[in-house]
């Protein structure tokens, strides 16, 4: 039976360590408290009528003892937590940055060498790392369970996160503050690449090679996983429901109202326009929250998406 979540951070053991300590504690605790009280009542009940409780005032010996060590047990509690939170809070030297933006639904990556990525962050195993973090609109919040970090993104003011993962791999990101109707399809993945293959990455060669295993697949195929891994699912359904935005179900060759009275109808060029300058054409009924995807998505992978479109019929 697996108790935790994957332990992939130099903070994980630790956070672990004293939450079994506390668990452990409290778990004593109250086992000893509730067995003395049933044991007590039965003891000290009144057994016949003039059955006198004789007056005690108190006893040092007992007092002095139940107050020193749930005293002693919140100072070792005290001063664990904070070694742990300074290390928590303190940005190694050598940390590289990368910048994170929240939007309702999205999460955004922007990585020093100009990169940019959505839903998806890299980052090379065993190397520090300090995100800056902002939202764009309403309360985020950045957990990685593996990595026992947590912290919320606000709109006005920067808001950071220092971690270094230990193990290669990919892990999940939640949005653990409720920001609106798509929070619980604000997901995202964390992937810790050797050094040697963040290199590549970083370069992009992997690029390459991911576009040439993108060509392996058919495109509606991979439209459909770019529907989720580029995070399209938090505001599209494709089943005909309403959502924030508008549902991509029997979307392809649909006549499309827009805010302005004008009409289009929805062909691979409108739905292209719609992804790169999603403000320029706003489809009635609907809110300008859309973020552009333009550097975001290229040429085969909208092409994907449409093809993907024109499945749902
Ligand atoms: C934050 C919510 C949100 C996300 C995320 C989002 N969209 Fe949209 N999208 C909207 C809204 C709202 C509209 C309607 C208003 C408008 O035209 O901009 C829309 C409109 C569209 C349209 C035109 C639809 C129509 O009915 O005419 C297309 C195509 C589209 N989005 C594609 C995408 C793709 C592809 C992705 C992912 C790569 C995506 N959207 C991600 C909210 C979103
Ligand atoms: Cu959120």
């Amino acid at each position: 039976m697996k108790w935790l979540p994957e332990s992939a951070s130099t903070f994980a053991p630790g956070v672990d360590l004293i939450l079994w300590l506390v668990t452990i504690i409290s778990v004593i605790s109250c086992v000893l408290i509730g067995f003395l009280l049933v044991y007590f009542v039965i003891k000290y009940r009144r057994k016949t009528d003039n059955d006198q409780t004789p007056a005690i005032t108190h006893d040092s010996f007992l007092e002095t003892l139940w107050t020193v060590i749930p005293t002693i047990l919140c100072i070792v509690i005290f001063i664990y937590g904070y070694v742990y939170y300074d290390q928590y809070t303190t940005t190694p030297k050598n940390a590289v940055e990368v910048n994170v933006t929240a939007k309702q639904w999205i999460w955004s990556f922007d990585y020093s060498n100009g990169k940019k990525t959505l839903n998806e962050l890299y980052v090379p195993v065993d190397q520090p790392i300090r995100l800056v973090m902002q939202s764009d609109d309403v309360l985020h919040s950045f957990f990685v369970p593996a990595f026992r970090v947590k912290q919320d993104l606000m709109g006005n003011r920067y808001t950071y996160i220092n971690f270094t993962a230990t193990k290669e791999g990919v892990y999940d990101l939640y949005c653990t503050e409720y920001c609106g109707t798509a929070h619980s399809d604000m997901l995202g993945k964390v992937h810790v690449l050797s050094k040697a293959e963040f290199a590549l990455w970083e370069d992009g060669s992997a690029d390459e090679a991911k576009k040439a295993s993108a060509a392996k697949i058919p495109p509606a195929e991979l439209g459909k996983q770019l529907y989720s891994s580029k995070g399209c699912v938090a505001c599209h359904s494709i089943d005909g429901a309403n959502g924030v935005g508008p549902t991509w179900k029997g979307l392809f060759a649909k006549n499309r109202v827009f805010t302005d009275g004008t009409s289009a109808k929805a062909d691979e060029n409108y739905i292209k326009e719609s992804i790169l300058y999603p403000a320029e054409k706003m489809v009635e009924g609907y809110g300008p929250v859309m973020p552009s995807y333009k550097g975001l998505l290229d040429d085969t992978e909208i092409t994907a998406i449409i093809e993907y479109i024109k499945t749902l019929k």
